[in-house]
């Protein structure tokens, strides 16, 4: 079998993707995600103008190789835009590979070790009352675990919250729209909400909560520990992760666990981390680091070291991302949370799959390869739509982390 063409579809039903078809002279093929919120056309360039002419001719069936050829072959090591055309690539194999053995990818990956994926949902409100609401939505429908964020008093739009009955969908604008931080008002709220929260639904329900990189290791460690009474599954994202030495700050001071990794790309951006036990919770995703290939390798270095995974599952992560990470998620040993924000139904139209939500657990198809397929006629109309995530500001002006 021998790949004959590779083509890159970017389609924006609602939201931009970008996908990589890899067609065999058999004519069976597979399918990877390359969405990189906001700078979907360098990875589109990427894949176009350096990747296929060099995947022409080769052998689908050498995934371990073609990761090897496109990691080592680059020069240039790691990155986002590289590491998510690699993922593409990788993650199309596995589609074909698990197709042509007429098996459901985690079956190659060693079969089930659970039975069913456990997901989070995402609640915010922009009062107490509709925060609650919120949570008890997630609860009605199954879900054991959820992500609390919650509006902040004094700022006008806060990371995680969306407005009533939409979608949260940060990158709306070409050019980045401009929000407003204030850490000291965040850290004041946080904890009163968790207390509600924590009151309402009792002691079975995980709930979690992402920082979104906005703190100092200090400011971490002490919201961690006010926290602790509400015995949060994980804090996520506490501080800007190109420091990892912060973790170990935070880590000294409270017990409340954290997550990192939605960011990284590779397992030398998490080693240190991992190793150190200065995480409990890894969250790369198939798309970012590298395709189910390299992914499976990070999970495995973090079971040696009581970490497990969550991986990232936002809606800028298309179908064909959360369908492999299903299959990775059911096979290795050391599974976490899985993150879960339901497509809209244009996407879902786009990307047909057979994956299914019940009672707080997704299950992947059972069809042979990943079980989601992309409509090319419905993607070509959705045209690209230039859309950049936001930028944050402190009050006076000076840019922060969004
Ligand atoms: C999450 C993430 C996302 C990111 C988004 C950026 O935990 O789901 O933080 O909401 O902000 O994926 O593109
Ligand atoms: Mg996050």
């Amino acid at each position: 079998m021998r790949i004959v063409e590779a083509r890159v579809i970017v389609t924006c039903p609602g939201r931009n993707f970008v996908t990589l078809k890899i067609i065999t002279d058999t004519g069976a093929y597979g399918v990877g995600d390359a969405t990189l919120n906001g700078r979907e056309l360098a990875v589109a360039a990427y894949l176009r103008d350096h990747v296929v002419p060099a995947l022409i001719g080769r052998d689908p069936a050498r995934i371990e190789d073609t990761w090897q050829y496109l990691y080592k072959g680059s020069y240039w090591r790691r990155g986002p835009v590289t590491m998510t055309a690699i993922a593409a690539v990788d993650t199309a194999l596995w589609d074909l590979k698990g197709k042509v053995a007429g098996l459901p990818v985690y079956q190659l990956l060693g079969g089930r070790s659970r039975d069913g994926v456990t997901v989070y949902g995402h609640a915010s409100g922009d009062t107490a009352e509709a925060l609650l609401t919120d949570v008890s939505r997630f609860v009605a429908q199954g879900y054991r675990a959820v992500r609390v964020q919650a509006a902040v008093p004094g700022l006008p739009s806060v990371y995680g919250v969306g407005k009533p009955g939409e979608t949260y969908e940060p990158a709306s604008s070409a050019v980045p729209s401009e929000e407003v931080w204030d850490t000291a008002l965040y850290l004041d709220v946080v904890p009163r909400v968790f207390a509600d929260v924590r009151a309402e639904f009792g002691p079975a329900l995980k709930l979690l909560h992402d920082a979104h990189h906005r703190l100092t290791p200090i400011e971490a460690a002490r919201l961690g520990r006010s926290l602790e009474p509400y015995a949060l599954t994980w804090l996520e994202d506490p501080v800007p992760a190109e420091l990892q030495d912060g973790f170990r700050l935070i880590r000294q001071h409270t017990t409340t666990p954290l997550a990192v990794g939605e960011v990284f790309t590779t397992v030398w951006d998490c080693q240190q981390l991992i190793t150190s036990q200065l995480i409990d919770y890894i969250r790369t995703t198939v798309v970012h680091a590298g395709g189910i290939t390299h992914l499976r390798r990070i999970f495995d270095l973090a079971a040696l070291y009581h970490v497990r995974s969550g991986s990232h599952g936002a809606t800028d992560l298309s179908p064909i991302c959360l369908a492999a990470a299903l299959h990775v998620d059911l096979a290795i040993p050391n599974f976490g949370l899985q993150e879960y924000m339901p497509h809209s139904p244009e996407t879902d139209a786009v990307f047909p799959h057979g994956y299914h939500f019940e009672g707080g657990y997704l299950h992947p198809s059972e069809t042979p390869g990943l079980g989601v397929d992309i409509d090319e006629e419905l993607a070509a109309r959705y045209p690209y739509r230039p859309a950049s995530l936001p930028v944050n500001r402190l009050t006076d002006g000076t840019l922060h982390s969004w």
